[in-house]
């Protein structure tokens, strides 16, 4: 065996022994919706955990044992800190004491649908400052691929470590969904994909000890490439209903109940639905990455483009549904005073991050309407900049609103309160579903 596969064999066991029987120090650099509930887990497997991030309050109130991530709970994270299984800080340089990192960090788009890297570059600089012999480094921020291997990988080798050999480095998607009951990070498959085989053995050995279920694929890229496939998938999907609800509104045919008769087929079919607009920090984003990517290898994504695009009509469109059910009572939209029934990006979270509720309201409001909104959830937003609306009751506006948008079908709403209050109802979400009525306009 020559000197090179000597200090990977070396090195390799070395970091596998720690793995196994759980003295690695595992360290989670970004303590978000990814990254707290990772930390979590392997807290709660028995590692030493330490969360890195850069905001100080966040640090601050997880070593008081206080969550701020819906799906983990403050009862869960403080016994962790007083067991002294899990600690979080800024300071990057406890990374000479670890032996794992994971890093779960933002991956945005500029304003120009350009990948914002800037997250994940921060983030390598400063664990190659600190990084030593035998570490396992695991990127899981969605990005394009080529991410792991053409950008980390050189930056990390900068002081002359070797890839696979001196250390290991992953790609692993992140597939947490905020809110959902049943689909949590221990118990959703895990893929994970190495720069080199050693890389990827590494890589499974550390799931497997947390996680139900690790799905080990042969390289960085095929993991990149898995996540945006999944998200590409559900943005086209979303596209193509909502491309179906234009053509069904100038048919007149009730979409919702095209797709509740289609979703019938057993096989072959995935019901999606349409909606206000396309929200969220993944859905929106994520297939830009690929677009891009795609773009530099000569291949155009028309599919993304154009999905992109009508997702991007739809508050338009829903606009124009409201300016057209006002006119038709002879109401103007100008000087109209609209309430909006819930504007997360999508039912019972808090999250408003790319909630279409802001264009609707931002339109609404640049064509002369006066705009209300109720949300349980969201209790102020800016709508504009320097323009704040707080959330009222509904039972307050809905009977004074000459027109009431349901845009995000939070469960906890009144609806029969909707449906006596209301004079004229536009229902994006078809949330009145139950209720046959003239004053209903649906998407
Ligand atoms: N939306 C529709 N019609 C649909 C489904 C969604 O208009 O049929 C809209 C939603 O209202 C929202 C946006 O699309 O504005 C995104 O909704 P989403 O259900 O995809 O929820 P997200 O953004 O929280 O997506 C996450 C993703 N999880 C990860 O990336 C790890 C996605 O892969 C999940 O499939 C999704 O949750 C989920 O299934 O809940």
């Amino acid at each position: 065996m020559n000197e090179t596969n000597a200090t990977a064999t070396t090195s390799l066991a070395a970091l596998e022994a720690k793995i196994q029987n759980k003295t690695a120090r595992v360290g989670i650099v970004g303590l978000g919706y990814v990254g707290l509930p990772l930390a979590v887990e392997f807290a709660k497997a028995g590692f030493s955990v330490t969360g890195i991030d850069v905001q100080t309050a966040k640090v601050d109130a997880l070593n008081q044992g206080s969550s701020y991530i819906q799906d983990v709970p403050s009862s869960v994270v403080a016994p962790l800190v007083e067991a002294g299984r899990f600690q979080a800080t800024d300071d990057f340089s406890v990374i000479r004491d670890l032996d794992t990192i994971n890093i779960c960090v933002p991956t945005p788009l500029r304003k120009t649908k350009d990948p914002d890297m800037s997250y994940i570059i921060t983030a390598c600089q400063q664990i190659a400052e600190f990084l030593h012999p035998g570490m396992l480094i695991i990127l899981e921020s969605t990005t394009y691929p080529g991410t792991t291997d053409e950008l980390m990988r050189p930056m990390l080798e900068k002081n002359g470590l070797r890839t696979g050999e001196d250390f290991f480095l992953c790609f692993s998607p992140e597939r947490v969904d905020p809110g959902n009951p049943k689909y949590q990070t221990s118990n959703i498959p895990k893929v994970v994909g190495g720069t080199t085989q050693n890389c990827t053995h590494a890589g499974r050995l550390f799931y497997q000890q947390a996680l139900e279920t690790v799905v080990p694929v042969s390289s960085t890229q095929v993991a990149e490439m898995v996540k945006l496939l999944e998200n590409t998938f559900r943005m086209i999907n979303i596209g193509l209903v909502n491309e179906i609800a234009l053509m069904c509104d100038r048919m007149a045919i009730n979409v919702w109940e095209v797709i509740d008769a289609a979703a019938t087929k057993p096989f072959g079919f995935m019901p999606f639905y349409p909606g206000p607009g396309l929200g969220g920090h993944c859905i929106p984003i994520d297939p830009f990455y690929l677009s891009w990517k795609s773009k530099q290898a000569g291949i155009e994504a028309r599919f993304i483009e154009l999905a992109g695009y009508i997702n991007g009509q739809m508050p338009h469109f829903v606009v124009e549904k409201v300016q057209n059910a006002l006119n038709d009572a002879t109401k103007p939209l100008r000087g109209s005073h609209v309430h909006v029934m819930g504007v997360a990006y999508k039912r019972d979270i808090d999250d408003m991050r790319e909630s279409p509720a802001l264009d609707i309201m931002h339109l609404l409001m640049q064509r002369g309407a006066t705009v209300t909104y109720s949300d349980p959830f969201v209790s102020a937003l800016e709508v504009e900049p320097g323009t704040t609306l707080t959330a009222q009751p509904p039972a307050e506006v809905l009977s004074q609103a000459d027109c009431v948008v349901v845009i995000t079908d939070h469960k906890g709403f009144d609806y029969a309160g909707v449906m006596d209050k209301a004079k004229l109802i536009v229902d994006t979400r078809n949330a009145l579903k139950a209720y046959r009525s003239d004053k209903i306009v649906r998407l």
